[in-house]
């Protein structure tokens, strides 16, 4: 593991992140670069990592786990709320909390990082996002996914991470109904990516060709695309 050298950032004025507090893998870095569409191999690469192993469930510490939230606290009815699945995939989806209920349930308990320099062993529960993509049927043009949340935030994915098997759509949370100000009633959770990455308050995936020039809240701040762990 290196330290990713971190070069022109521009992160705007007040931001209390530390930069280039976590070690970043090589990969991460190839993949950061890869010209589009991206390079097989280094898709394969991706795609062979290892299950990352998990921690016991006693290892939990609920009060490390800092409440991040820089836009606010949506507020989404869990009766009303959807999750929309679309853009190149075969099968639209909008999908209903029942909906994601009846999908096969996983959990797993994994460190969440934080680029601020703090760090917290989560347990997560809910659907395999890969599951959800697979009832989507992503197209074989699809090398991204562009995520949406209610209070505006936004992230970009590669696919690979995606469909890691450790890749959560987070319905739960320590044992409990996953809470509101921790992206209730949906959040993203993997231990392959730093918190940042890890949208609360989910509202639609897009799979996408290519990346856009707006490849996420804090990725268009200077923060590294790839985030890997
Ligand atoms: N929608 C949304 N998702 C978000 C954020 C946010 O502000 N809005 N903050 C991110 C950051 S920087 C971190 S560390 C984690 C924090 O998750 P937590 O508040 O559940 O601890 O959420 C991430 N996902
Ligand atoms: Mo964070």
């Amino acid at each position: 593991m290196k330290r990713r050298q971190w070069l022109g950032l521009g992160v705007s004025g007040g931001s209390s992140l530390l930069l280039g507090s976590c070690a970043l893998n090589g990969l991460s870095e190839a993949v950061g670069n890869a010209t589009q569409p991206l390079n097989e191999r280094i898709e394969a690469l991706m795609q062979s990592r290892n299950p990352v192993p998990e921690f016991r469930r006693d290892q939990v510490d609920p009060d490390a786990l800092l409440v991040n939230s820089f836009n606010g606290v949506p507020r989404l009815d869990p009766l009303r709320y959807r999750l929309r699945v679309d853009g190149l995939v075969s099968q639209p989806l909008n999908l209903s909390l029942a909906d994601l209920a009846a999908l096969p349930q996983h959990d797993f308990v994994i460190r969440h990082v934080c680029v601020e320099g703090w760090a917290a062993i989560v347990a997560w529960s809910g659907v395999r996002l890969a599951d959800v993509l697979s009832l989507a049927g992503i197209s074989s043009l699809g090398g991204y996914l562009a995520i949406d949340s209610a209070d505006q935030y936004f992230s970009t994915w590669d696919i690979a991470t995606a469909l890691h098997p450790q890749t959560l759509l987070a319905t739960g949370m320590n044992g409990a109904p996953l809470p509101v100000v921790n992206g209730a009633p949906v959040r993203l959770a993997t231990p392959i990516k730093l918190g940042y990455k890890l949208s609360k308050w989910v509202t639609r995936l897009e799979v996408i060709a290519s990346l856009e020039p707006r490849r996420g809240t804090w990725e268009d701040k200077g923060y590294e695309w790839f985030a890997g762990l």
